[in-house]
């Protein structure tokens, strides 16, 4: 209960703050996009997004805090003219009817080309609300925004979802790259996982590449963009227009 207090403090005064995390061409190396995740420092140190995210599902800030997100990270993104911006969204979020116009509303306000913004859903609001879910997607593709399908292969990831939705793109959970380490068949499952997408025309984003042989597995079996600690861990946005400027 402390700590509800202390959240909402802190999505109101501006405490939460966004890193981003290049997203890698696999061809050329190149950054071509940015996810924005969410970091909250305090006095006492930082508190991770694995307590605070479902914390704020849990005690109504999440609508907030995800309008707070949108906010300061295409605000950000509005210095990087050519990369995509990836933000993550709660399935509670997609479920609130009114997602939808807020999400237009705000980038009219901030004057951001829609076309440059990807919302990254994972599939449980696919079961649990698919109506909502439904409308809130074919609301937001219509204006030209993009969705991605985040952490396919854990949980029930389903080919179902990535039809009936009409994602963009499909990005593989981390847990399966980092299989490639220990398993002797993870390879195998991964080119099966690409070639499912590259079925349905859905281009894919691997995440959590932390070596160069899971880059060159993920790479040869058709992953057109790289994700991970490899490629770049999330930073600050001075940082991110750091290295910018070293690869120009
Ligand atoms: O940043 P990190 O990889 O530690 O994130 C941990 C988890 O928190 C991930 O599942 C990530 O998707 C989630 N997360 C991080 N930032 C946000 C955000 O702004 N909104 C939502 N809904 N989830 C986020
Ligand atoms: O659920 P989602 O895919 O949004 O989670 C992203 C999380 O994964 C963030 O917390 C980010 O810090 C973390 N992450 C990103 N790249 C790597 C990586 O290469 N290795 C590990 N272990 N975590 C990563
Ligand atoms: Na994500
Ligand atoms: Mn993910």
């Amino acid at each position: 209960a402390e700590l509800e207090g202390l959240l909402k403090n802190a999505i109101g005064s501006g405490a939460i703050e966004a890193v981003f995390q290049p997203l890698v061409s696999a061809s050329t190396g190149a950054v071509t996009g940015l996810e924005a995740l969410a970091r909250w420092k305090t006095a006492t140190g930082n508190v991770s997004p694995e307590i605070f995210i479902p914390l704020a599902e849990r005690c109504g800030l999440i609508d907030a805090l995800g309008v707070h997100m949108l906010r300061t990270s295409i605000g950000h993104a509005k210095s990087w003219p050519d990369l995509t911006l990836s933000v993550n969204v709660s399935p509670i979020q997609l479920c609130n009817p009114e997602f939808a116009a807020q999400v237009i509303a705000i980038l009219q306000e901030l004057d951001f080309d829609p076309n440059r913004l990807t919302l990254e859903i994972t599939e449980g609001v696919l079961m649990t609300n698919p109506d909502q879910a439904r409308r809130s997607i074919d609301q937001l593709k219509r204006v030209g925004i993009k969705f991605a399908l985040d952490d396919f292969g854990c949980g029930y990831a389903s080919i179902g979802a990535l039809r009936q939705f009409g994602f963009d793109r499909m990005k593989i959970d981390r847990s399966l790259v980092s299989a490639l380490d220990v398993t002797s068949n993870g390879a195998d499952i991964l080119r099966a996982t690409i070639s499912l997408a590259t079925a349905l025309q859905i281009p894919v984003t691997a995440e959590g590449i932390e070596n160069t042989r899971q880059a060159a597995i993920l790479r040869e079996a058709g992953c057109d963009q790289l994700q991970g600690y490899m490629l770049g861990k999330p930073m600050s946005a001075c940082d991110i227009s750091s290295r910018l400027r070293e690869e120009s």
